[in-house]
């Protein structure tokens, strides 16, 4: 077998990309140095690949910003809203990635089920498409300089429309093959063997006409007498019935996840001939940070070797999901990183499996030494084992509303904020110093107490009614609770790109989780300490700290979800006896982990809400649960975010003028609700009269005392001056709105 990668993270080691795109767009290098910089950058990955001896190499892989940008921009999709700016290539890639004063940024939204955000392309019945394969040529004359044969990839044309926006987008197809072919010409014509189109859309459900239509797409591109081999990539799931009909087609190889898709190896056993087809086996997850079970990848290469002519072994995906180089890290517990694989690890995984495929004879690394027993905790096993249904239901909700609002004394629409105050220079400045040592412990709480201090004092000068401590403290709300779990190692250089320059560095759950002191309550009772006003504790719920963290695979997600909730369950209880009244646990990421197939949704929506019931249903019926979503378009989420039975549930709700209320109403909601007044990814400071405006809206759709007064989620990064004259805005509208 042969051995190659879907994609290879393409933000440096060191995060060398995000450093030199954000400097330039500061101004403070020109479009040359960065180039420079993105030359340097392709030019290490190839050579690592290469050196790995990894058989085939990807480019085109790159981005300054994202894949499916650079697609846009390769068949011409340009909106005539930015073309028209008469900026340069770049700053017009830019202005669409970004926005500029006088034009939003293409949408921006979660590729998959992954924490990966790609740029939803805009397609208008009057978009003409054009061949613009510059970008993909240079980069493959570049490779090829240094001495590297590479496979342009793209976003697969079928995928690149059902992701896209407009006006029947998928509609174009048949259109949009034309301008494809004509790149793959362009590509041949340049000397280029292989090229790679990306369609991962097909491990979701697809209609019998979609699906008709990736045959026919690949039919017609593979029917060109001027071009590459074409290797289809599938990945994040099965494929279905596409896969029979991509069989069907005379594409040169076909790409398959066997990670997350184990179906697609019983498919491709019923499938008929494969016509001298590659079979390109994702045997190596390029969505977790594991290493390999070598041996049970070699049965299962070898269970395609039999089926195939050809077989090749890549990873189940691109490897951008994971961070670059395990041997960065090496502060780790030798115990746990003899267990993991990076990008540059899993490289070599798929290396000595190729080799292993081909001659049968290659030695293995021996397998791993038993899990150290000090990562599994009884303790936390025999709770999860005594868990009854009870455990997860909290009083009847009139009950519960008519305590606390007996303990609260809230006025008619109440207003409050989501979290996060905005974090200054200064703030991080000074957990970076903590974090290098030249700032104390002493030193860094008293900081962040002067902080905690100045946010409470804002919000009672602008007259909130449930404020908040600002979380100065945490630099992601997902890593500040995975730095304090047992079970959880964090990483120094682990960056994952999460959107455009944006990086995460996921925390590592490797063992069985337990907390191993309060974590929030200090911070949050010290807010306290500083009002007469409520307090809201801010937790972020285990949907949501799985979703971004790297999970383990051992047990089933449902009961890490569970580990995760009593460490927060007891967490609200210590915030509950230190006199907090009102406890937030956030779950953005309920949506974004939805699994891709219907078929597999209920079983995920189930443990998911039992999970943040599980965590938020120990406190007293005087407790008032909170909740925040990022979304407002709920879909097939709806009924369960309704299970959750949180006394309030905040959500975005600006973009879609409030209609998401009346989806709520139609499911029989019946609990506190706080639809986000102010589009925080707006620049505008949204002035009373609109506020207003939105009010009377919300007030139409649901009763005034289950309605909350707050703006959507992320002042963290916006100004402290947008963020006040929008906050008082807020706080005089809703003064308005009751007294009418
Ligand atoms: N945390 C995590 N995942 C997320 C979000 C999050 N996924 C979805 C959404 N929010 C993604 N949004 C962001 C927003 C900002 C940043 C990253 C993802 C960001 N990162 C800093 C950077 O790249 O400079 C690094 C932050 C740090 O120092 O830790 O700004 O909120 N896990
Ligand atoms: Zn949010």
């Amino acid at each position: 077998g042969q051995s190659t990668v879907l994609g290879y993270p393409r933000i440096g080691a060191n995060r060398e990309l995000k450093k030199a795109v954000e400097a330039y767009w500061a101004g403070t290098i020109d479009a040359e140095a960065l180039a420079d910089t993105a030359a340097g950058l392709r030019a290490q990955v190839w050579r690592t690949l290469r050196d790995a001896r990894l058989d085939a190499i990807p480019s085109n892989t790159f981005s300054y910003y994202d894949q499916m940008l650079d697609t846009a921009v390769a068949v011409g999709a340009v909106p005539a809203r930015f073309a028209r700016l008469g900026l340069s290539a770049l700053d017009t890639y830019f202005a669409m990635a970004r926005g500029v004063d006088a034009e939003p940024a293409l949408e921006l939204t979660k590729w998959f089920d992954t924490n990966y955000h790609y740029l939803v392309p805009e397609i208008a019945p009057d978009t003409v498409f054009t061949a613009n394969p510059a970008k993909a040529l240079d980069e493959y004359a570049e490779a090829r300089d240094l001495g590297v044969t590479t496979r342009p990839v793209f976003v697969g044309p079928a995928t690149f429309l059902l992701l896209a926006k407009g006006v029947d987008p998928f509609a174009r197809l048949d259109d949009l093959v034309q301008t494809y072919a004509r790149i793959l010409a362009a590509l041949a014509h340049a000397g280029v063997g292989w090229v790679q189109l990306d369609e991962p859309a097909y491990a979701g459900d697809r209609s019998p006409a979609e699906i008709d239509a990736l045959r026919r797409t690949y039919t017609r591109l593979g029917d060109l007498t001027h071009r590459p081999r074409i290797f289809v990539a599938t990945y994040f799931g099965d494929l279905g019935d596409a896969l029979p009909a991509l069989l069907d087609t005379p594409v040169d190889a076909v790409g398959l996840d066997l990670v997350a898709g184990a179906g697609n190896l019983h498919r491709l056993a019923a499938a008929g001939p494969l016509g001298g087809k590659t079979i390109v086996a994702g045997l190596v997850d390029g969505r977790n940070v594991w290493r390999t079970d070598l041996r049970a990848a070699v049965a299962a290469g070898a269970t395609v070797t039999g089926l195939a002519d050809h077989v090749a072994v890549s990873s189940s995906c691109s490897l951008l999901h994971v961070p670059v180089d395990l041997s960065a890290e090496t502060h780790l517990d030798p115990r746990l990183s003899e267990r993991l694989a990076f990008a540059r690890q899993k490289v070599d995984e798929i290396v000595v499996l190729g080799r292993a495929l081909r001659d049968g004879t290659t030695a293995l690394p021996a397998p791993l030494p038993a899990t150290p027993a000090g990562w599994r905790h009884d303790d936390v096993r025999g709770r999860l084992a005594a868990l009854r249904p009870a455990d997860r239901q909290r009083g009847d909700y009139p009950t519960r509303a008519a305590r606390q609002q007996e303990r609260l004394g809230l006025p008619e629409l109440p207003t409050t904020t989501i979290g996060s105050f905005p974090q200054t220079a200064e703030l991080r400045r000074a957990r970076a110093a903590h974090r290098a040592g030249s700032l104390d412990d002493a030193g860094y709480a008293s900081r962040m107490r002067a902080e905690v201090q100045q946010v409470v004092r804002l919000q009672e000068q602008l007259g909130l009614d449930v404020l908040v401590h600002g979380e100065p403290e945490r630099n992601d709300m997902v890593q500040y609770f995975g730095e304090q779990l047992d079970g959880f190692a964090a990483t120094r250089h682990g960056w994952v790109q999460s959107y455009g320059s944006r990086c995460v560095r996921p925390p590592i759950i490797y063992g069985d989780v337990s907390r191993k002191a309060p974590m929030t309550v200090e911070w949050s009772t010290y807010a306290q300490s500083l009002t007469s006003k409520p307090v809201k504790g801010m937790l972020t719920g285990p949907v949501t700290i799985l979703a971004w963290s790297f999970v383990r695979t051992d047990q089933p997600l449902a009961d890490t979800a569970d580990q995760v909730a009593l460490a927060l369950r007891d967490e609200c209880r210590d915030l509950e006896s230190a006199g907090i009244r009102v406890i937030q646990v956030d779950e953005p990421a309920l949506r974004e982990t939805l699994p891709l197939r219907r078929a597999d949704q209920k079983t995920y929506l189930d443990w998911a809400v039992a999970a943040f019931r599980l965590a938020t249903s120990g406190v007293a019926d005087d407790t008032q649960i909170h909740t925040h979503l990022c979304y407002s378009e709920f879909g097939e989420v709806i009924g369960a975010i309704d299970a959750l039975d949180a006394d309030v549930t905040s959500i975005e709700a600006s973009r879609s003028k409030m209609e998401v209320l009346d989806n709520l109403a139609a499911i029989g909601y019946g609990r506190g609700v706080g639809p986000g007044v102010w589009d925080i990814h707006s620049p505008r400071v949204p002035s009373r009269d609109e506020v207003i405006e939105a009010l009377r809206r919300a007030v139409a759709a649901v009763p005034a005392r289950r309605l909350w007064v707050n703006p959507d989620c992320g002042l963290k990064t916006r100004g402290y001056p947008e963020v006040e004259a929008s906050l008082r805005h807020l706080v005089a509208a809703a003064a308005e709105v009751r007294g009418s």
